[in-house]
């Protein structure tokens, strides 16, 4: 079983050991904006290392938009690989925890109607799209049979 290596960031590491120690019931929105956050376990595309990296909950139905938004920032995100190579992840949404699936969405007319569930649910990622010239990944987790 492979180690977990917790973030190099030292806010993002708090939240997901809050969020765990407490089962699911503190550490739960994003700072102060009161906004739902899930977690989600991967594995790292190079060293193999349990990851765990909080996201905004975006639901559709039963399913959970992932957006790798990183604030507008030039690069994707480093899980944004790791879950393009390892697609088996664990999502835990407060108390519940669920093994899923999650597939890249690259077909323009499913990603635009997931677009519109995650702005609805975190108004910034707008903005954020706005901010750089990358294209935001969206991916969407289905649970594992
Ligand atoms: N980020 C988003 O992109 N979208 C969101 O909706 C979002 C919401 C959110 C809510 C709460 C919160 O606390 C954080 C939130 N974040 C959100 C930030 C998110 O949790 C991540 O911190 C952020 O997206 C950056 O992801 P990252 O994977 O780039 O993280 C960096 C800092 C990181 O962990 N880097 C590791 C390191 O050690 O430098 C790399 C770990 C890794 O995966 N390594 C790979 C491996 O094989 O182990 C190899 C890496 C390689 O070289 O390919």
């Amino acid at each position: 079983m492979p180690d977990y290596v917790p973030s190099p960031r030292q806010w993002v590491r708090d939240q997901v050991e809050l969020y765990e120690r407490s089962g699911g019931t503190e550490g739960t929105t994003l700072r102060d904006t009161g906004l739902p956050v899930i977690v989600v376990t991967h594995a790292g595309n190079k060293t193999g290392a349990i990851r765990k990296t909080p996201l905004m909950r975006v639901k559709d139905g039963a399913k959970y938009v992932l957006v790798g938004s990183m604030g507008g920032a030039p690069t994707h995100p480093v899980w944004v690989y790791n879950l393009r190579a390892n697609p088996a992840v664990e999502i835990r949404d407060h108390t519940a925890v669920q093994a899923m699936r999650v597939r890249e969405v690259d077909d323009e007319t499913e990603r635009a109607r997931l677009w519109k569930l995650a702005v609805a649910a975190f108004p910034p990622y707008e903005e954020y799209q706005a901010k750089t010239t990358r294209r935001i990944p969206v991916f969407i987790a289905e649970p594992r049979g």
